[in-house]
């Protein structure tokens, strides 16, 4: 009796320095912010405002990358798994596997879905621009190709996405041109962009369908997607939306251009989602170059840390003010363990573009981003 009465009290006595232990182990940053509870997720934070997305691979949602998602983010956009290479290989041969598994996915756990994207100039399949012989098809062909592949793929996933890309970057980056010199405008000229609007539509006449572009800051730039936006609107072409990749950098946007940016996409009376939304710890570059020694240096020191804590408020502090017009904001890739910008504008530099660390914790700025006052 006796010897049991110490066991129970000793026991006790453990258990309680082992809670108070464990209490005294809370991070500093989530004690003193007053408006943090650790059993919220990003999305609960923003639920007022905002879907909260992110983009995912068919690998992650088998990993403990899920129990991450689940917890913050209402909306899933597949990274890769719906774009033409990937989804349409061959002329008469669909490859669903990976986008089918992504969908399912978002099914079971109640998600939203962004689907990314229906045409674009990149990851393209080999087969689109030619026929048997080799040679470029028509302008009739290829935008039959275009129709059928559009048609096919939002049909499929009719009722489960919400919002398609339906044209990822359009437009040039070069001051003086006005749409991107790809294949689809060489071929079709301009009408290829409201022929994938028309086809989407048709296929879903309930899906939101975007015009999604990068560098959109950039005054030139954004002045051209403004323009390509009113032109398809004004001709009656189904459009409901503006992306805004928000590829951004501890250098950009700065508060005037973001600011400029959202105003003037939101003047045209469309829906404006940040659908990319990644911060590098270096300057930005848009273009992909060759490694230069000081690449190396690619720890993430407190110097980067702090310059990213800046960026990242000054841009949700700005999504809160404009909240209005802006309806989701994905993230591009789930953590720092890996991320897109890992390889691109350099292959093999780290990067720690995200909210989330290697050990898929919440960095500093995930607190600082939750924090701003709503
Ligand atoms: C985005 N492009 C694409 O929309 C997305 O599909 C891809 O996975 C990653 C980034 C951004 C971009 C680019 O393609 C080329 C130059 C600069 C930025």
């Amino acid at each position: 009796m006796r010897t049991q009465f110490i066991a129970v009290a000793f026991v006790s006595l453990l258990l309680s320095v082992v809670v108070t232990g464990t209490l005294n182990k809370i991070p500093v940053e989530r004690k003193i912010i007053s408006s943090v509870d650790s059993s919220k997720g990003l999305k609960d934070y923003f639920k007022k405002y905002f879907t909260m997305g992110v983009a995912v691979s068919p690998r992650s949602l088998k990993t403990d990358e899920a129990g991450l998602i689940l917890k913050n983010f209402s909306s899933i956009t597949p990274e890769n798994a719906m774009k033409m290479g990937p989804i349409h290989p061959r002329e008469n041969e669909y490859f669903w596997r990976d986008a089918d598994s992504i969908v399912a996915f978002a099914q079971n756990n109640h998600l939203k879905i962004r689907g990314h994207n229906l045409c674009w100039h990149n990851q393209v399949p080999r087969w689109i621009f030619t026929n048997a012989a080799g040679d470029t098809v028509s302008k009739e062909v290829l935008l039959q190709r275009l129709k059928e592949h559009i048609t096919t793929v939002v049909n499929r996933y009719k009722g489960s996405i919400y919002a398609w890309d339906v044209v990822n970057e359009a437009i040039s980056d070069k001051p003086d041109e006005y749409l991107r010199n790809s294949p689809w405008l060489r071929i079709c000229g301009e009408e290829f962009i409201a022929k994938a609007f028309e086809y989407a539509h048709e296929a879903d006449p309930d899906a939101l369908l975007f015009y999604n572009d990068y560098n959109e800051i950039n005054p030139i730039k954004g002045d051209k997607i403004y323009r390509l936006v009113k032109s398809l609107k004004d001709a009656g072409v189904p459009i409901h939306g503006i992306g805004m990749q928000g590829h951004w950098a501890i250098n950009e946007p700065s508060e005037e251009g973001l600011t400029n940016t959202i105003k003037k996409f939101a003047s045209l009376g469309l829906k404006l989602q940040v659908t990319e939304l990644d911060i590098s710890v270096y300057s930005k570059e848009h273009n992909a170059r060759e490694r230069k020694p000081e690449d190396n240096n690619s720890e993430f020191t407190t110097e980067k840390e702090a310059a990213q804590i800046e960026m990242y408020k000054r841009c949700f502090t700005l999504f809160e003010k404009y909240k209005k017009q802006i309806t989701g904001i994905t993230f591009w890739n789930i953590s720092d363990r890996s991320s897109w910008l890992d390889n691109f504008p350099v292959r093999g530099r780290k990067d720690y573009p995200l909210l989330f660390d290697k050990n898929l914790q919440p960095k500093k700025v995930f607190w600082e981003v939750v924090n701003i006052k709503k």
